[in-house]
């Protein structure tokens, strides 16, 4: 570390609270400037919104030092720096995470607040935004990391688009989701610095010629013919209660002047306003696909748009320090969060080679020493691949990069594996079978020093299913790291009343080192201890119960079992095999065949694709049968239905902490790793799991009596696929099954109408895709488990406490370590700020 001294008239050093401006005095002041100089408001006149707005100022304010003594840190002295390449990030609300971050109390803020005649802190923060530029696990993935990152004082940048909107908002209209432009934008979003001065600038189109240099060397360039420039905005990231504020980048389209002003000049007016709408739609929308490929052309050009502004951006920083362009791979480890920014594989070459005149081997060289690649899907479907035609036509240079890279990669393959043309086919980055593609994924991995899959069960499919030729040819490229999410949003913040008891009973450390968890297995037989567990988890239900009936109208009681699947909606995800589990519950009550059976409720939220038909088949199927059991006064105090609308970060900190059970029921070899299943079980909800993703390794930490698992196992799945799945003899062997199936044909849960779910039966009995079928037996037989164990209830609160207490390897702080030692070399650089500022 090394000491700075800014000398800035900003609140800085933060040993003592009252300089360091982190007191409800200097707060309120803060808010108070704010509200007048910066939002034009008299505090008397001023709105929940205006008052969020002051106080996210107010506490901008107070991370600016040590945002700015970071920067300078590694100006000064460099240090290798994690580029985080990602099309989504998915932050969530910022103001509570940064309150938390930099120590400011929920006591400090809401004696700040009441002074503004607030009382609680939660009525602000109720009003903020939150910007969606995510679709769900991928995109919340890179914001723990990006938090971890800067927590383990990493230095780190997150690259990105600043979509104009994210995620859809979804409002559910007689059943089915209807989607709604998200303007997170509208009300002023105080979280950004726009850095125009750093713009970049970016082409697409056009052709490429070759020439011949001064020195007589023949080379090729790139004459595209349009541009657009990406104008960074800069969020700071601060980690937990360290002087280390990262940043994420995120680039906002621009449509470039230069080329408005020809046509300007030549009096295409209208014409030079169209250039630049056209680039402008660039960073205009985020796409809101979760696991599929829809090969867009806008989507490339997006892709292409921010990994090229991004990598421009990082070289710059090496010229701006005079540092050989050489050492480019000691200054910067650059991940691709999947493949979605793999176009930085020919990008990078493409400057190396055409802009700074390197040649192939030293490009190549540097290139593929910086880049590693996460797989997060092993779904086909999700596998990007671009019509070759389309992508010539928007990046000519890059694909004969791409040729060249290939050319020689096949040239091993050839010399490895003489006369094997399935071999070569398969490998090559351009895929021949039917139209020509060009295949991301081999791309990737044939330039990353590492691949990694993102839990055990599945880095190990990668490797032999997958991928299984190049993990022949380059074995130790292949890697797992684990996914993880930060304990700080998805514990502290999210769960006020368990950290405080963690608090009390680990200590305050447990927040940045969970693996300290384990001493609540001290706790395991002490029933009074037991009793408050069981009680802290009530209060929050009770919140979330009242959430509930505002949202939805459904009055749930707080005592019941909370059974929760929120994710996004995805056939394998299997929703709907929750959703009969459901009707059987249901049709046990009916017929009286329901002793003993505990009250649930049964909670469901997700957004689906919007042209996905069979994802919002589902959230209409699951409203029917809520309607239908929600109104029959035989289901009163026994079992109720709520699906959630808009389920978003701000609605998950409410319902994790709030779950008793965790349901993660994909087909086995599906769900890459999932993150949910890991805040679920570390506020103390069981998981009712297949052996699919992380849920392997979280059953292996909790124990598997603490585990409700059921299900095929992959290799079980793979068998049935091949020896031939007759989903329609396994309803003839279940009559629960069948009566379930019989009433949706008739309409029960369609208000008679028996062709509503007409699609989602015969796809179930048809061919049954992902074996829902298959596992439904197995899967009645744990939620009688879940039911028996729920009886019991310190013995359940027993099981509960072991849940958190041994899910701390699930923190992203562990994933971050990981990946600094195997896949990126980095390590920490703390940063120092002297408090003698004049
Ligand atoms: C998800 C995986 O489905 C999930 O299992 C995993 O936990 C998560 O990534 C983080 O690793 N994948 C996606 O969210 C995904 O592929 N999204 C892309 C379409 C955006």
């Amino acid at each position: 570390s090394h000491p700075l001294d800014l000398r800035l008239p900003t609140p800085g050093c933060f040993a003592d609270p009252e300089r360091a401006g982190l007191d409800a005095d200097a707060v309120f002041d803060g808010m108070t400037e704010h509200l007048f100089f910066t939002l034009g408001k008299l505090a008397p006149t001023a709105s929940n919104h205006d008052l969020y707005m002051a106080l996210s100022y107010a506490v901008r304010d107070r991370l600016m030092t040590r945002y700015l003594a970071s920067l300078e840190a590694i100006r000064a002295r460099p240090h290798k720096t994690v580029a985080y390449l990602s099309a989504e990030f998915l932050i969530g609300p910022q103001l509570n995470s940064n309150l938390l971050n930099l120590g400011i109390s929920k006591d400090i803020a809401e004696q700040a607040l009441r002074r503004f005649r607030i009382e609680s802190l939660d009525q602000i923060l109720e009003v903020e935004e939150e910007p969606g530029l995510g679709n769900g696990g991928l995109g919340r993935l890179a914001a723990c990391y990006m938090e971890s990152l800067a927590s383990l004082q990493v230095p780190a940048i997150g690259y990105g688009i600043r979509y104009e909107f994210g995620i859809f908002n979804q409002l559910i209209r007689d059943g089915w989701q209807v989607e709604v432009t998200d303007k997170w934008l509208k009300g002023g979003w105080p979280w950004e610095l726009p850095q125009p001065e750093e713009a970049c600038f970016v082409g697409f189109g056009g052709r490429t010629e070759s020439y011949t240099d001064g020195k007589g060397n023949y080379r090729s360039r790139w004459i595209p013919s349009e541009h657009a420039i990406g104008i960074p905005h800069d969020v700071p990231v601060l980690g937990y209660r360290v002087n280390t504020c990262n940043r994420l980048r995120l680039w906002r389209a621009d449509a470039t002047e230069s080329f408005d002003f020809y046509a300007f000049n030549i009096g295409d007016y209208y014409g030079a306003v169209e250039e630049k709408v056209g680039s402008e739609t660039l960073s205009k929308v985020l796409y809101p696909n979760d696991g599929t490929d829809e090969g867009r052309r806008l989507r490339l050009k997006q892709q292409h748009f921010f990994v090229s502004c991004s990598l421009q951006d990082m070289l710059r920083s090496l010229g701006n320090r005079g540092i050989p362009i050489e050492e480019f791979p000691n200054h910067w480890t650059v991940q691709l969060n999947d493949t979605h920014p793999a176009i930085a594989v020919a990008e990078l070459m493409r400057l190396l080679i055409d802009e700074h005149y390197l040649d192939w081997d030293t490009a190549w060289d540097i290139t593929t020493r910086s880049v590693a690649y996460t797989n997060h899907t092993l779904l086909p479907e999700a596998l990007e691949k671009w019509d070759l035609t389309r992508f010539r036509s928007l990046l000519p240079r890059h694909l004969e990069l791409i040729y060249e890279i290939n050319r020689r990669f096949l040239q091993q393959v050839r010399l490895r594996y003489p006369g094997n043309d399935a071999i070569q086919r398969k490998l090559s980055i351009i895929d021949e079978d039917g139209g020509k593609a060009v295949r991301m994924a081999n791309l990737a991995t044939i330039a990353a020093h590492h691949v990694n899959g993102v839990a055990a069960l599945h880095s190990d499919l990668l490797k032999r299913q997958l991928m299984p030729e190049f993990a022949e040819i380059w074995p130790e490229k292949f890697t797992n790291v684990t996914n993880g999410v930060t304990p700080r949003r998805w514990v502290a913040l999210a769960n006020p009343a368990l950290s405080r008891l963690l608090d009390e009973h680990v200590g305050p450390e447990w927040i940045t080192n969970m693996e300290l968890l384990t001493k609540l297995e001290e706790r395991q037989h002490d029933t009074a201890f037991l009793e408050q567990w069981g009680a802290t988890k009530l209060s929050v239900k009770r919140k979330l119960a009242g959430y509930i009936h505002r949202q939805t109208g459904v009055l749930v009681d707080p005592s019941s079992l909370f059974d929760v699947q929120v994710k996004r909606i995805h056939e394998y995800k299997r929703q709907h095999l929750n959703a009969l589990q459901v009707i059987t519950h249901y049709l046990r009550i009916k017929n009286g065949q329901a002793e003993g059976m505990a009250p649930r409720t049964v909670i469901f939220g997700g957004k689906a694709a919007p042209g996905y038909y069979m994802a919002k088949l589902i959230i209409r199927f699951i409203n029917g049968i809520a309607e239908t059991i929600n109104a029959d006064p035989d289901m009163e105090g026994r079992l109720r239905v709520v699906f959630l609308p808009d389920y978003n970060v701000k609605l998950a900190e409410q319902i994790y902490p709030a779950s008793d059970l965790s349901e993660q029921v994909s087909t086995a070899g599906k769900e890459a790793s999932g993150t949910g299943n890991m805040k679920f079980a570390m506020n103390g909800a069981l998981t009712i799991g297949t052996l699919d993703g992380a849920n392997v390794e979280i059953r292996e930490r909790v124990g598997p009596e603490n585990f409700f698992l059921f299900g095929k196992t992959e290799t079980e799945i793979m068998e049935l696929q091949t020896n031939g799945y007759r989903p329609r003899q396994i309803v003839e062997t279940l009559p629960e099954l069948a009566e379930a199936l019989r009433l949706i044909g008739l309409g029960h849960f369609s208000n008679g109408d028996g062709e509503l779910f007409r699609p989602l039966l015969d796809n179930l009995t048809g061919f049954d895709p992902f074996f829902v079928l298959a596992d439904f037996a197995d899967y009645l037989r744990a939620q009688d488990e879940v039911n028996q164990a729920w009886t019991n209830r310190k013995q359940w609160n027993r099981m509960s406490l072991l849940n958190t207490a041994r899910t701390g390897f699930f923190s992203s702080d562990r994933s971050i370590q990981d990946y600094c030692q195997t896949i990126w070399k980095a390590e920490p650089f703390p940063v120092e700020i002297t408090c003698d500022v004049p």
